[in-house]
């Protein structure tokens, strides 16, 4: 869609001056193939709305909630109407089998919501890898014409804070909060070479989490139709990813770099202590009673 490139540049606006030589020291704002890490402090969120307000875009997000999972939607959805795109056109696209179950929350202007009915299943396998193709093909019958930019997240979740249009951009991913910390052989990347998922000990950038991909939406195409090929492919060979998708996302990043990375601010945990570089929490994963969700 091209009115991403009609850029409607803003006639005035007063803001702070940015400094050459003065920012935050404490973390890493830029990736070695120069893409940013966002972190607070690193913009000017009404600087950076000022951009993209103009170009008057439409953000996709796909959220899954089959099975009990549906119990999640309404913190999920509710936050997201307080936090997330907040001044943007937002298009939720709900995938349940469970489509009665799905609560009604008041949206805001401008922001709409979907609900399509997809098979349910007990197998986490069949779940996990049926996300890649159904975002895969959701966005060839119809986000592609409804969306410029497109968010696919995780339902166990909540937005705290501002998830806005600092986060958008061609290829988008998510630093995992439990390893950045580690060193790249400590990741949990898939090792076995059988897989296709595979990354050896001496490679790798940093861990990404999957509860979080987003870009363009015909950059997250490209790496939802890999990512699934690559699934069902290991399939084929009796061969399931150390962490599904996740595992496929991060072989997949390693080699298609990301033009934009979140910080752990944008996918934290709700069970782990918030650290000294993390100055918000934007949207965490809630704390599970897997037993009560989960199939079997
Ligand atoms: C079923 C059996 C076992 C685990 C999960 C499910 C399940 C997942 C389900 O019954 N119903 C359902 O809607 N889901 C969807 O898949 C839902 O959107 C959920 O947020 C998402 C990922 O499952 P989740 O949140 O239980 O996994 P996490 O929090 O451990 O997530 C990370 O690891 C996963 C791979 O194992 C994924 O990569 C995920 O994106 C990561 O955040
Ligand atoms: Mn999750």
């Amino acid at each position: 869609r091209s009115r991403v490139r009609n850029m409607v540049f803003p006639e005035k606006l007063l803001y702070k001056q940015p400094s050459v030589l003065v920012g935050r020291t404490d973390v890493v704002a830029v990736t070695p193939w120069l893409a940013p890490i966002v972190w607070e402090g690193t913009f000017d969120p009404v600087l950076v709305d000022n951009i993209y307000k103009p170009m008057n875009l439409t953000i996709a997000t796909t959220v899954f909630a089959i099975g009990k999972y549906v119990r999640f939607l309404q913190d999920f959805l509710e936050t997201a109407e307080e936090h997330f795109m907040v001044g943007f056109h937002v298009r939720y696209y709900v995938f349940t089998d469970r489509p009665h179950d799905v609560p009604s929350v008041n949206l805001s202007q401008g922001r709409h919501l979907s609900v399509i009915q997809v098979p349910g299943s007990n197998r986490w396998q069949e779940i996990s890898a049926r996300r890649m193709e159904i975002i895969q093909t959701t966005i060839e019958r119809q986000i592609r014409r409804e969306a410029d930019y497109i968010f696919c997240l995780d339902v166990d979740s909540k937005f705290h804070a501002r998830w806005g249009s600092e986060s958008l951009g061609r290829l988008v991913a998510v630093i995992h909060p439990g390893y950045y910390e580690q060193t790249r052989d400590r990741f949990p990347y898939e090792r076995r070479p059988a897989s296709t998922a595979y990354i050896p000990m001496d490679e790798g950038d940093y861990y990404y989490g999957g509860a979080m991909i987003g870009g363009f939406v015909e950059d997250v195409y490209t790496l939802t139709k890999v990512c699934r090929t690559r699934f069902e492919e290991d399939a084929g060979n009796s061969i399931e990813a150390a962490w599904q998708e996740e595992s496929h996302l991060n072989r997949y990043l390693l080699y298609n770099k990301p033009s934009k990375v979140l910080s752990p601010e944008y996918l934290w945990q709700d069970f782990k202590a918030k650290t000294k570089e993390v100055k918000v929490i934007r949207f965490s994963g809630v704390i599970k009673n897997y037993a009560e969700v989960r199939p079997n």
